[in-house]
């Protein structure tokens, strides 16, 4: 391979070099988040197995967390112009932990929510409820930030995390209108996306549809 060695000079230094954070202090900014998911983790955990124990059957069918990677971390971070200092991505980015609760029913999806953010040690910061108000290409799903107390081996710190709350139905058109999106990069041809919105609309109606079927055999679920 040959380099071209002007060429290369005059490459702007920002794109010669992406940012790196320093190694040490990136370890351990992400290991909180962390020990943020495995605590909401647990909680997630007992209201399911709590709930199955009372017979009120498991309103969660599963659940998958996630740590934001470093690349999308950064990404995020210049799309919204915060100044890449760890300290002030704390502050600005609160969806760094993220955990996705499925549920059966749209009736589940506030059950678990009230009782998840009900809790004692959780604030709740902020919700978005793409259920009540769809996205315009049909998107449904309630979105919480959540706050939650983590006890380090010297101080106690309060981690934020993205909890995303949705029906079976809501989960696979959403995966499905990712990958397209993915596929596409971004591009989704016109028909498709018209063909994808149709689609979150008979979710919708396959939700409410099931949770009429639901309510007849066990009666209406309890908030
Ligand atoms: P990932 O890896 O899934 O987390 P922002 O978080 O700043 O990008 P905003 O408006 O604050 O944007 O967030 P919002 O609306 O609460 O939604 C962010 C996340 O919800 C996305 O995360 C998706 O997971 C999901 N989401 C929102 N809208 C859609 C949608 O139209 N289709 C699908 N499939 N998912 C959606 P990220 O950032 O994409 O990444």
């Amino acid at each position: 391979m040959t380099t071209d060695r002007s060429s290369l000079a005059r490459v702007p230094a920002a794109e010669a070099q992406p940012f790196r954070w320093p190694a040490d202090e990136l370890s351990h900014f992400m290991l909180v988040y962390k020990f943020g998911l495995a605590e909401i983790g647990t909680k997630i955990t007992i209201l399911a197995e709590e709930l199955a124990h009372r017979g009120r059957g498991n309103p969660i069918e599963h659940v998958n967390t996630r740590l934001k990677t470093v690349e999308s971390l950064t990404a995020k971070a210049k799309r919204i112009n915060c100044p890449m200092a760890l300290d002030l991505v704390r502050a600005r980015i609160r969806d760094i932990a993220g955990v996705r609760i499925v549920c059966s029913f749209v009736s589940d999806v506030y059950t678990v929510a009230d009782m998840l953010t009900g809790q004692q040690d959780v604030t709740l910061l902020q919700t978005k409820d793409y259920i009540a108000e769809p996205k315009a290409n049909g998107y449904r799903s309630l979105h919480l930030i959540v706050e939650i107390p983590v006890f380090l081996s010297d101080r106690v710190v309060t981690v934020p995390v993205e909890v995303q709350m949705r029906t079976v139905a809501m989960d696979f058109w959403a995966s499905l209108e990712h990958k397209i999106h993915y596929k596409y990069e971004e591009d989704v041809p016109a028909a498709l996306r018209d063909e994808l919105t149709a689609a979150a609309h008979e979710s919708a109606r396959l939700d409410e549809r099931m949770e009429r079927l639901h309510a007849q055999i066990h009666g209406p679920r309890h908030r």
